[in-house]
């Protein structure tokens, strides 16, 4: 059954333009008028880091958190807004300088896995079940720092920790090959479901791919995401786009390879992506050059791009595929698909 879908991005989608070079250009938006431009946007989930719900966790008490959540529940509710997943930021902290999860350094570790259950507690109070790790510093600059066998024991067991401390949680993880670290240890969608067989539930735990990530893997998205659909684990996707290996650019989706960005909408619409509510989810950077006025652009873009490539999916004459895929006659599909990509189909 073709997908239905529904749109969601992260409040840090909306960002002052700041880069490893360079300071904001963009007043920050307080996170109230971030929110109230998701449904004119055409969003209606958001994706939350714990710290995006509750700034300050650290020094907070949990009754503290808990009340802080509440009034971010409310907050949605009056939006009419839905919490699809909250992620632990875990890479800012100095105590994850070398890793949470997977650091050397015992109390480091458990830092790591308390602010974790946190965020379950977080997620819980905005009626989310889903939580995301990027496992931003779950890696290495050198190779000899850790050891790369043991490290899949404590991240099983971290994972294990989470699906212990709440019954009904999903952990979804989000690979990546790199950036901030040299070398990650979970760097594609099949290193985080071979991960997910080692954990106690393997049926509450998944995935979300990012295009980008992908990407910078070597790798292209579409066939990730039918590797985590063939497993019944893509329960959410970080759509954008990435020009080369080099730095995560999180470009506006379909913004430098329209091809593989409707090989991506193709997988997940024929797949039946979002029939069981997972939302199509994006991870994109507005340009630093885009003035403040104007700096939602790069969303509204990657929603109409992916609505657009679905009109052309959904517009493909099956049987005429089927019949150049029987001939084999590739050359011909191609040219096809690209007319129709062109509006000459
Ligand atoms: C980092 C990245 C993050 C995660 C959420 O590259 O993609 O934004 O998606 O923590
Ligand atoms: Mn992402």
């Amino acid at each position: 059954m073709p997908g239905t879908f529904r749109f969601s991005f992260g409040p840090w989608n909306i960002h002052e333009g700041a880069d490893p070079f360079g300071p904001p250009v963009r007043p920050t938006l307080p996170f109230a008028d971030k929110l109230a431009l998701y449904k004119k946007l055409g969003f209606d989930g958001i994706q939350f880091h714990d710290d995006d719900a509750v700034p300050e966790l650290n020094d907070m008490s949990s009754a503290e958190i808990e009340k802080a959540a509440q009034a971010i529940r409310r907050l949605l509710d009056s939006e009419g807004l839905l919490a699809e997943f909250v992620a632990p930021r875990l890479w800012e902290d100095p105590r994850t300088i070398d890793g949470g999860y997977t650091s050397n350094n015992e109390a480091e570790r458990q830092y790591a896995i308390d602010r974790s259950l946190q965020c379950i507690d977080i997620a819980k109070t905005l009626n989310c079940d889903k939580i995301v790790l990027w496992l931003a510093r779950e890696g290495t600059y050198i190779r000899e720092a850790k050891d790369a066998t043991r490290v899949v024991d404590k991240l099983v067991d971290a994972v294990n920790q989470m699906l212990a401390h709440d019954p009904d949680v999903k952990i979804l993880i989000e690979p990546k090959p790199n950036e901030p670290m040299d070398l990650a240890y979970i760097p594609t969608i099949g290193h985080a479901i071979g991960l997910s067989y080692l954990t106690n539930d393997p049926a509450r735990v998944g995935s979300l791919v990012e295009s980008a990530h992908a990407i910078l893997a070597g790798l292209d998205p579409s066939d990730e995401m039918a590797y985590a659909l063939a497993h019944k684990k893509l329960w959410s996707v970080h759509l954008n786009d990435q020009n080369g290996l080099k730095f995560d650019q999180d470009k506006a989706f379909g913004s430098v390879d329209l091809r593989r960005a409707f090989m991506q909408v193709w997988v997940l619409d024929r797949n039946g992506y979002g029939n069981d509510g997972e939302f199509v989810g994006l991870d994109v950077k507005a340009m630093r050059t885009q003035k403040a006025e104007v700096a939602t652009q790069h969303l509204a873009n990657s929603r109409e791009i992916f609505l657009a490539l679905l009109d052309v999916v959904r517009g493909l004459d099956q049987a005429r595929i089927d019949s150049l895929i029987a001939e084999r006659n590739y050359e011909l599909l191609e040219v096809e698909i690209l007319r129709a990509l062109l509006g000459r189909g």
